[in-house]
């Protein structure tokens, strides 16, 4: 029931956002109230992809939301391109990882580190969602570890041969370009544009996921691709590369959890007052009011950690160690908000019925995926004490 909701805002943090953040947040709102959750239960049901949705998401802004827009995006600020996520999130987190990928971590890099001719021939299309992108970092041997991906490609004189495979790739089975990161001879990383179509290249869908279930994930193989030398994004190489496109995509997803977040508290603070147990409205009773609190209380948290976050990336002060933290915190509130509230619904809150468990179960690669909750606390662990307990 959609149409019933209302976003919980109960330290006034609507008085923290300028006009422009909100006519950007509610025209997201409306839409994905809209166009995504009537129709997003069947498509995650039937572990589908709704790709009717694309032109949607474009036109709220959703992909690029702040680059600029001589290239096709949004040119909006960090806390628009944050609202807009959340927005997108209460809907579902699969839905909001398209727009991630497409924005952070396809969009970003090739704006970023691109040449202005792959600038131009790539984003405004990007932006339109007619061509759709996803991002190759994580390989079967080395998740939490890209710097040691196998992947690599050498120079042919004029082209590279590229070889290797990524697994867990968001938007890989449609995608018409991977940013695909890769080793060069001497083991330096560097980011090259695939696309669809270059022989050797294929993109087999992962199925059997109980998460992110309308979301499509799939492997990156490579099998003696040629890569074209200008698909080579010549900005940056490094694995710094890759990993401040990371912190893009985490800001994003530090504040789509609290859209879930809010869709969960939302759904049961209305049931527990509507629902009838002893002849009392579950509301009524002190241990789901307890429940009830402890979540808007954990929201609102959320909710100051990433406006000021926002603010701080706006200002381009954000560190990343500050950003692991939001998306480590906000994850972990939301996704114990959606295993509360879904005891909260008793019965009920294990059908399809109601939008928790399907938040519940895609938060489980929410706080798998863009660094696991472990790594996030260690990256905070070596800010703090200068030691990088990982290595
Ligand atoms: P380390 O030696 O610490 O760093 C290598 C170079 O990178 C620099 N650096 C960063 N630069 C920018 N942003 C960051 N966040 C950075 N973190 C590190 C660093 O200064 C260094 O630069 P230089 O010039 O000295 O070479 O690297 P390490 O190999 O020890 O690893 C560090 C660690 C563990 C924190 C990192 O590897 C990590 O974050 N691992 C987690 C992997 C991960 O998050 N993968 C995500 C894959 S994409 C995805 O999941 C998409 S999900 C879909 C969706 O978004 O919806
Ligand atoms: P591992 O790294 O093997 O970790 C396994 C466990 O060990 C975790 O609990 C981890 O915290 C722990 N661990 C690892 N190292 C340490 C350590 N040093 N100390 C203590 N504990 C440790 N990747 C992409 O590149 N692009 C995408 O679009 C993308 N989309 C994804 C979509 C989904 C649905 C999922 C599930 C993943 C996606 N990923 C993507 C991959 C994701 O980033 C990785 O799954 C994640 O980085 C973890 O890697 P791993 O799964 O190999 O786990």
């Amino acid at each position: 029931r959609p149409d019933l909701f209302e976003a919980p805002d109960y330290y006034n943090l609507d008085e923290l956002l300028t006009d422009e953040h909100k006519l950007v947040r509610d025209a997201a709102r409306s839409w994905v109230k809209r166009e995504v959750s009537p129709i997003i239960e069947d498509y995650a049901q039937r572990a589908e992809f709704p790709d009717q949705i694309i032109t949607g998401l474009a036109e709220i802004g959703a992909f690029g939301p702040y680059i600029p827009e001589e290239y096709g995006g949004a040119g909006l600020d960090q806390i628009s391109y944050g609202l807009i996520m959340q927005e997108i999130e209460r809907g579902d987190s699969g839905v909001r990882s398209t727009a991630s990928v497409q924005s952070s971590l396809v969009m970003y890099p090739i704006w970023k580190y691109g040449s202005e001719e792959q600038r131009k021939k790539y984003l405004p299309k990007l932006a339109s969602g007619e061509f759709m992108g996803c991002f190759g970092l994580t390989e079967p041997n080395h998740g939490s570890n890209p710097g040691g991906m196998e992947t690599k490609f050498k120079d042919m004189g004029d082209h590279y041969l590229l070889n290797g495979a990524k697994l867990w790739i968001s938007n890989a089975p449609f995608a018409d370009i991977a940013v695909v990161w890769a080793k060069n001879e001497e083991g330096r990383v560097h980011g090259l544009v695939v696309e669809r179509g270059m022989e050797g290249f294929s993109t087999p869908e992962t199925h059997n996921k109980w998460s992110l279930r309308a979301s499509a994930t799939g492997e990156l193989i490579f099998d003696n691709v040629k890569v074209p030398k200008e698909n080579l994004l010549p900005g940056k190489s490094g694995l710094g590369a890759p990993l401040s496109c990371l912190d893009s995509a985490r800001f994003g997803i530090a504040w789509g959890a609290i859209g879930a977040a809010m869709d969960c508290y939302d759904t049961a603070l209305r049931y527990a007052k509507e629902r009838i147990q002893f002849d009392k409205p579950i509301a009524a009773t002190q241990l789901q009011q307890k429940k009830l609190a402890e979540m808007i209380t954990e929201i609102t948290k959320a909710q100051l950690l990433a406006w000021r976050l926002g603010v701080l990336r706006e200002q381009g002060k954000a560190t990343s160690a500050q950003i692991s933290m939001a998306k480590r915190n906000n994850v972990d509130m939301a996704i114990k908000i959606a295993r509360e509230a879904r005891q909260v619904l008793g019965g009920m809150g294990i059908t399809g019925e109601y939008s928790i468990m399907r938040h519940m179960m895609n938060l489980e690669s929410v706080i798998t995926y863009e660094g696991t909750h472990d790594i996030h606390l260690l990256i905070t662990g070596m800010d703090i004490t200068g030691h990088a307990a990982f290595k």
